[in-house]
């Protein structure tokens, strides 16, 4: 395991750190990766990703992680995930990782979690100005252009952690993966987005308590096979699993709900992380690598359970 061996799990990485991880997948394993750039964020970095495929035919699962800047467990657990991909011989994640297609942003805010690292443990949002001088940033998981002026699921106030953004799409991070998502939709059959914390599976909506998906109980079927498979892990970690709005809170305009409503990706989760509340977004380093050891159970499970890949 050439790059995992000098990166680890044993603590959270900076961005240059996480890119020389993902600079070193890209050069051990040329055969089955492909490097990918979205866009630019505000700030003008390359929003990178990396798509694995094993063979052709694959259908895909598109994965996206720490799009709020302080939720440092989500790209520690996608940068895991990536190395058992291609790395583990555990036939389980062997037959995931060369079955499906897998488009993977480890880190998706760029400019968000390197504010976090240097200035704000606690950053969630963008770094763009808004016409608040005193309060930049907005929510990028409220700025997709799905429901989005909906008052209850998001904020019109800059100051606050929810700020929708002057417009759908206002944010760059936000139109360049819903255009470079747009482009390959007709490969990806999942959806899926990593956040933290609360130890939740949660499906669409999140605009509406009483509206459900009309496939709302295949998503719960595989969300408990996600969830017992977490379970079985043994470390007696529970999750709770269901839509957006009806087991945490309404919440409009995010991109799996986008994926969903607009883009016809029919299954679709955000995975809340690790722990309930105890320390929240500052989730000690010794919780790295069994909340990546439960999130490898849950892919596993979910990919066998997705009837539509
Ligand atoms: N939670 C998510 C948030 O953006 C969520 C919850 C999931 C909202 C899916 C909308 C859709 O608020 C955290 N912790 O960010
Ligand atoms: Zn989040």
């Amino acid at each position: 395991k050439a790059e995992g061996d000098s990166f680890g799990w044993d603590r959270y990485h900076s961005y240059e750190s996480i890119q020389k991880f993902i600079d070193g997948i890209i050069e051990d394993h040329k055969d089955v990766v492909t490097p990918f750039i979205i866009g630019k964020s505000y700030e003008g970095r390359d929003i990178r990703g990396i798509k694995i495929s094993y063979k052709p035919g694959n259908r895909g699962i598109f994965l996206e992680s720490n799009i709020h800047a302080r939720e440092w467990i989500t790209s520690a657990t996608c940068t895991f995930f990536i190395n058992e991909l291609l790395n583990s011989k555990n036939p389980e994640i062997r037959n995931i990782a060369e079955n499906v297609d897998w488009y993977i942003i480890p880190v998706f805010n760029v400019d968000g979690f390197i504010h976090s690292h240097e200035k704000d443990r606690m950053w969630r949002k963008t770094r763009q100005p808004t016409t608040n001088p005193k309060c930049p940033g907005t929510d990028p998981n409220r700025n997709f252009d799905t429901h989005w002026s909906s008052d209850e699921g998001s904020s019109g106030n800059p100051c606050d952690e929810t700020f929708r953004g002057a417009a759908p799409f206002s944010e760059p991070e936000c139109k360049a993966l819903s255009d470079y998502v747009r482009s390959i939709k007709d490969n990806i059959g999942v959806y899926l987005a990593y956040h933290s914390y609360g130890q939740y599976i949660l499906s669409p909506y999140g605009h509406s308590k009483t509206e459900f998906p009309e496939n709302y109980d295949d998503m719960l079927q595989i969300a408990k096979a996600s969830y017992d498979a977490i379970l079985d892990q043994g470390y007696g970690t529970k999750y709770r699993y269901g839509s957006t709005a009806s087991v945490l809170y309404v919440a409009s305009g995010s991109s799996v709900d986008y994926a969903y409503n607009e883009l016809d990706i029919k299954i679709g989760y955000t995975f809340e992380f690790r722990d309930q509340g105890r320390y929240g977004f500052v989730l000690p380093s010794i919780n790295i690598l069994p909340n990546c050891q439960e999130t490898v159970a849950a892919m596993i499970a979910l990919v066998k359970e997705s009837k539509s890949l």
